[in-house]
C-alpha cells in the first residue's frame, strides 16, 4: 500500500491528474488499466453499463513506485464539460486521452482549448493502438496539431510485427520495447524497420525541444547527441509553462503503452510546490482547500472534494472555520475513511457546514470556472403533487452538486424548469433524482413566453350600475386604447377636465388598467400599449374605487378584443459555433427554424472555426442543441440573448 500524504515520496508530494478528452476516447478504461498497472486495490470491474458514456467525475488514488498520485476520470460528453473544467482547476496536469484515428482528430479540440484555458500543463496520451494503420500515428498527430495551439510533442513511434503494433522505441533514450499483456515491456533491440522512422521522430522533438532551450538548441545545431537529462530538463520546463505537449501512445484495453505512461507522468508532472506557484496559492499558510465538486451520498452525508494546497488537514479540526465532519480517499476508486491528510492530496470532506462547490476553505478565494450559461431545458411535471415538498428538496440537492443545472420556477407559466447543457446532462440528472428521492415524474417541453399586443386604437366605454339594496355601485368610464411602438410598455394617462371623474378614483382606473393587460384576449399578458381615461360620469354617494376598477375591467376586456389583438413572440440573438466545415450546415440549421441569418464570421481565437449569428424565435430554440450536435460531431454550440418580441404569423 502506498503512502497516499507523500511524506515518503521524492519531494513532488501527492499528485493529481485530469483524465479530460472526447467522449468513449478511453478514459475510464485507461483509469483502470492505470490502477491494475500500479498495483494497488483491483479496481471493481466496471458492469455493462458503466461503459455507457460517463456521465460523472470518478475519483481513484494509486501509488506508483511509491509515488501517490489521484486520479480524476472526467466525463467525455460536451454536456458534462463543466465537470472538467472544475477537475482543471485543481489538477496538477490534463492527460488529454484521445483516439487514434486521424479523422477523429477535430473532437479533441475542446479537451485541449480547456487545458489550455485553465492553463493546465497537458498531456496526450493517443488510445486505442490497436485500430491503428501503418502511417496513421504521422497523420494523426498532424491533424491533432491543428487543434491545438501549444507544439506536440510525440515521445514515441510505434513497432509493427505482421501489421499489428506489437512495441514502440521511446524518443528520448532509444530504446525499443515490446508490449507484453499484463506486463511491463520488455527490452528488445531497435528493429531495422522503424530506425528512419525514429530518427525523424527524434529530430523533430529534439527542434521542437530546442526553441525553447539554447544549450540542447547548441547540440542539436553541431549534431551532438544530447543527454536524456538535456531532453527531459527542456521537455518538463515546456510542459509547465504550457509550451509543449508529450504525445503518449497507447491501448487502455489491451493494457499497452501504461508503464509508459506511468514512468512520463511520474517524471513529468509538476509536484505541489510548482502548482502552487502557477496558480498563485502561498506555501506558508493555514490549512487550505478548495472545492471543486459537490456530492450527496446517502448515508455518508454531503461529500465536499477537494484539493488540499495546504495541510494539515484532521477530522473533527476546522478548516476554514468549518468543522471537518469526516476524510475519505479512494485508492482504486473505493472510499476509505482517514483521520488526517496532508498538502497535495485530493479528498472528499464529509459534512461541510454551508460549502459548496468552488468554495475555497481557509485563506483567499482561489478563482474557479464558472458554470456554462444553458443551452436545453425540460419542464418538470410531477404525477403526484404531493411530492412537491420532497422534490423541491431533491432538486435543491441537485442543483447544489451540479452547477451546471439551473432552477426556475416560471409562476407566470406555472411550471418548473429545469435546464443545463443537454439531453444526456439533465436525464442523468433526473436517473439521480428519481433514484435518491424516490419522486415520479415526467418531462415536457417547456412553455415560451409569449405576449400580445394590439393593432387598432380603439375608444371603449363601460358603466357599472348596481342597485343592491340601500347603497348601490356607480361608475362610468370612456378609454381610449391604443398600440405603443415594441418595447415602450403600458402606459396609463387621463385627460379628464372639470372633473367629471373626480382626481381621488382616477388611480384606482389606471391600476385597474394595467391589472388588465396581464392576461389579454389570447390568453398572454398584454404589452406596449396605452389606455387613457378620456371622459366619465359618477355618483356622489354609490361611486367608489371599487366601482371605477370593475368599470375599467370591463373596458379593458370588451376594448382589447376589439382592437386587433395580435400574438407577440420573444425572438433571440442565437450565435452558433462550429468548425468551418459545419457552417452551411449550421446555416440551414437555423433558416430551417424559423431563423434570420444574420451573417457568419472567424471565431476570435479558434482557428477554423465560424460563428454563426441569427434571429431566432424563442420556440425554435426546443433541442436546437441536439440537433447541432448531431450534424456536428458533438463539436457545435450556442449562446442565446433575447433581442425583441416580433408579431407572430402563427395563430396560437
Ligand atoms: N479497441 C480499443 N478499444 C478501446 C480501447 N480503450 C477503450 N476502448 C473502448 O472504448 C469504449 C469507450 O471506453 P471508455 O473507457 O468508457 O471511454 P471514456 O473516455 O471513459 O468515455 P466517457 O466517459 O463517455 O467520456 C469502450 O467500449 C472501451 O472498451 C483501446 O485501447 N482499444
Ligand atoms: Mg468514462
Amino acid at each position: 500500500m502506498p503512502d497516499f500524504t507523500g511524506r515518503e515520496s521524492g519531494g513532488a508530494g501527492p499528485r493529481c491528474i485530469a483524465l479530460i478528452g472526447p467522449q468513449g476516447a478511453g478514459k475510464s478504461t485507461l483509469l483502470d488499466a492505470m490502477l491494475a498497472a500500479a498495483g494497488g486495490p483491483a479496481p471493481r470491474r466496471r458492469d455493462h453499463h458503466q461503459r455507457e458514456a460517463g456521465t460523472e467525475l470518478r475519483l481513484a488514488h494509486a501509488g506508483f513506485m511509491g509515488d501517490p498520485w489521484a486520479i480524476l476520470d472526467c466525463p467525455g460528453s460536451v454536456e458534462f464539460a463543466h465537470e472538467a473544467d472544475c477537475a482543471l482547476a485543481v489538477a496538477d496536469l490534463a492527460v488529454i486521452v484521445c483516439e487514434s484515428a486521424p479523422d477523429r482528430a477535430a473532437t479533441v479540440g475542446p479537451a485541449l482549448r480547456a487545458a489550455e484555458r485553465a492553463g493546465v500543463p497537458a498531456m496526450l496520451f493517443v488510445n486505442k493502438l490497436d485500430l491503428l494503420g501503418e502511417g496513421q500515428v504521422r497523420d494523426s498527430l498532424a491533424a491533432l496539431q491543428g487543434q491545438s495551439h501549444r507544439k506536440l510533442v510525440l515521445r514515441q513511434v510505434p513497432i509493427r510485427e505482421g501489421g499489428a503494433i506489437t512495441g514502440y522505441v521511446d524518443l528520448v533514450s532509444e530504446r525499443a520495447y515490446r508490449y507484453r499483456r499484463g506486463a511491463a515491456s520488455e527490452r528488445i533491440e531497435m528493429p531495422e524497420a522503424v530506425r528512419t522512422r525514429e530518427a525523424e521522430a527524434r529530430g523533430a522533438l529534439l527542434e521542437a525541444l530546442a526553441d525553447h532551450d539554447d544549450a540542447l538548441m547548441e547540440k542539436v545545431l553541431e549534431d551532438l547527441v544530447p543527454s536524456a537529462e538535456e531532453i527531459y530538463r527542456p521537455l518538463h520546463a515546456g510542459e509547465v509553462h504550457g509550451q509543449v505537449v508529450s504525445v503518449l501512445l497507447g491501448s487502455a484495453e489491451h493494457a499497452g503503452g501504461i508503464q509508459r505512461l506511468w514512468k512520463a507522468l511520474r517524471h513529468d508532472v509538476p509536484g505541489l510546490a510548482e502548482t502552487r506557484e502557477r496558480l498563485a496559492i502561498d506555501a506558508a499558510g493555514e490549512a487550505c482547500a478548495q472545492v471543486f465538486r459537490t456530492l450527496h451520498a446517502g448515508h455518508a452525508g454531503r461529500l465536499s472534494y477537494a484539493r488540499i494546497w495546504r495541510g494539515p488537514v484532521k477530522e473533527g479540526a476546522p478548516l476554514g472555520g468549518i468543522r471537518v465532519g469526516g476524510l475519505h480517499r479512494f485508492p482504486g476508486g473505493e472510499a476509505q475513511k482517514v483521520a488526517q491528510v496532508e498538502a497535495g492530496e485530493v479528498v472528499a470532506l464529509a459534512r461541510m457546514e454551508g460549502v459548496r462547490t468552488g468554495d475555497t476553505l481557509g485563506g483567499e478565494r482561489l478563482p474557479f470556472p464558472a458554470a456554462p450559461a444553458p443551452v436545453h431545458a425540460v419542464a418538470i411535471v410531477l404525477e403526484d403533487r404531493k411530492d412537491e415538498v420532497r422534490l423541491s428538496a431533491a432538486l435543491q440537492r441537485l442543483t447544489e452538486e451540479d452547477s451546471a443545472l439551473t432552477l426556475t420556477h416560471d409562476a407566470e407559466m406555472g411550471q418548473m424548469v429545469l435546464s443545463g447543457q443537454g439531453d444526456l446532462h439533465l436525464r442523468a440528472a433526473l436517473e439521480r433524482l428519481a433514484a435518491s428521492s424516490g419522486v415520479k415524474l415526467r418531462t415536457v417541453r417547456p412553455q415560451v413566453a409569449y405576449r400580445e399586443t394590439i393593432r387598432q386604437p380603439v375608444t371603449q366605454h363601460a358603466r357599472l350600475k348596481r342597485q343592491t339594496g340601500g347603497h348601490g355601485q356607480f361608475a362610468d368610464v370612456k378609454l381610449e386604447i391604443a398600440p405603443r411602438a415594441r418595447g415602450e410598455g403600458f402606459l396609463f394617462t387621463d385627460r379628464i377636465v372639470g372633473g367629471v371623474v373626480p382626481k381621488r378614483f382616477i388611480p384606482a382606473v389606471g391600476e385597474a388598467a394595467e391589472a388588465a393587460t396581464r392576461k389579454g384576449p389570447l390568453g398572454h399578458p398584454v404589452v406596449d400599449v396605452s389606455v387613457t381615461l378620456v371622459d366619465g360620469t359618477f355618483h356622489s354617494v354609490d361611486s367608489s374605487d371599487m366601482a371605477f376598477a370593475s368599470a375599467t375591467r370591463m373596458a379593458m376586456q370588451d376594448g382589447l378584443a376589439r382592437a386587433e389583438p395580435v400574438l407577440l413572440e420573444p425572438i433571440d440573438q442565437v450565435t452558433i459555433s462550429v468548425p468551418a466545415e459545419y457552417t452551411p450546415a449550421a446555416q440551414r440549421l437555423l433558416s430551417g427554424r424559423r431563423g434570420q441569418i444574420l451573417g457568419f464570421a472567424a471565431k476570435e481565437g479558434w482557428d477554423g472555426w465560424d460563428e454563426v449569428q441569427a434571429l431566432l424565435p424563442e420556440a425554435e430554440l426546443h433541442e436546437l442543441i441536439i440537433e447541432l450536435r448531431s450534424l456536428t460531431m458533438g463539436l457545435g454550440s450556442y449562446t442565446r440573448r433575447f433581442d425583441h418580441l416580433a408579431e407572430s404569423r402563427a395563430a396560437r
